[in-house]
């Protein structure tokens, strides 16, 4: 059976072109990248390659993985610039580079030694993006918002799973900043005979948790994909606010070896999209399993 899973209402898109590429016999990392790849060029979504939030510089530098669950190669990359679809670029360091993540210039001159075009700035920043960094420019740091990340997990006939991510990462952010996205176990994780998690929220505060290793452990010893993504979200928000810290947004969708699905979101309004075989995609809201809107804000640590 087929499945798929991705973070966001925008991620619908994603699901439903990665249904059709699994309905029709193609690999999960063919259903994760081109799923992905529709999210990354539409400018109406302002978290993700062309059009995204740009870093403190003004910079569009993006986040982007993919692993694969059968053989647990991992390809990641960070802080890159020029590109329309890095997760092109991470699929090619998990197939054709003997190393795991690429950041910066080192991921932009691998990628263009692997023949990926590059995209012009003018295409890539959008003036949306460039009005709102000029607008943030004024305000103080803790009264910027903005981030996300598509997050997706394919299962193909051949029962292996793939999970992948892109995002441009938290807006206005300190330029060469990594977030959890790249990062192994923390934004991403697949094990074809366990599962798969994707994360999004606030990668500091996702990587503190290693979130998606976590679910993938879990559900691993059993649990279903809700229950081990509630656990997850549950215990890593309460360590951070039993830790004296403001803890920021955090969700996770997960998909069991079987091909079931589940998520969990420590705050109001995460939407996560799915398909199955046989099913209609769906577009579903999760009630947190704790909500952090209420807790006030003046614990938060920044530098
Ligand atoms: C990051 N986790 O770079 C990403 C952004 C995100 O919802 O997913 N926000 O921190």
């Amino acid at each position: 059976m087929w499945s798929t899973i991705a973070t966001w209402p925008f991620s619908l898109q994603a699901v439903e072109k990665a249904a059709q590429i699994l309905s029709s016999g193609g690999s999960a990392v063919d259903a994760a990248e081109q799923g992905i790849w529709l999210v990354e060029s539409d400018p109406a979504v302002d978290s993700v390659g062309r059009g995204g939030w740009l870093n403190a510089k003004g910079e569009l530098e993006l986040d982007a993985a993919m692993m694969h669950g059968d053989t647990l190669r991992v390809g990641a990359v960070a802080a890159v610039k020029g590109f329309e679809h890095p997760v092109t670029i991470a699929r090619a360091v998990m197939e054709h580079c003997r190393h795991n993540i690429l950041v910066g210039t080192g991921a932009e001159e691998f990628a263009d030694r692997q023949g990926i075009a590059r995209a012009d700035e003018e295409r890539m920043i959008l003036p949306a993006a460039r009005k709102l960094y000029e607008e943030n420019q004024k305000k103080l740091e803790q009264e910027i918002v903005g981030h996300d990340t598509i997050g997706l997990i394919a299962r193909d006939y051949s029962c292996t799973i793939v999970s992948a991510t892109s995002t441009s990462g938290a807006s206005m952010k300190v330029p060469g900043r990594v977030g959890d996205s790249p990062i192994i176990g923390s934004g991403f994780y697949a094990m074809s005979r366990a599962g798969a998690a994707v994360a999004t929220g606030m990668g500091e505060d996702i990587m503190r948790t290693c979130c998606c290793y976590r679910a993938v452990a879990l559900m691993e010893a059993g649990l279903s994909p809700k229950e081990a993504a509630e656990k997850v979200i549950l215990s890593g928000t309460r360590a951070i606010l039993d830790s004296g810290y403001y803890c920021d947004c955090m969700a996770l969708v997960c998909m069991n070896a079987a091909g079931e699905v589940g998520a969990a979101s420590n705050h109001q309004g995460f939407v996560y999209t799915c398909q199955r075989e046989g099913q209609a995609p769906r577009v579903v809201e999760v009630t947190p399993i704790i909500d952090i809107g209420g807790i006030p804000n003046e614990t938060k640590s920044q530098s």
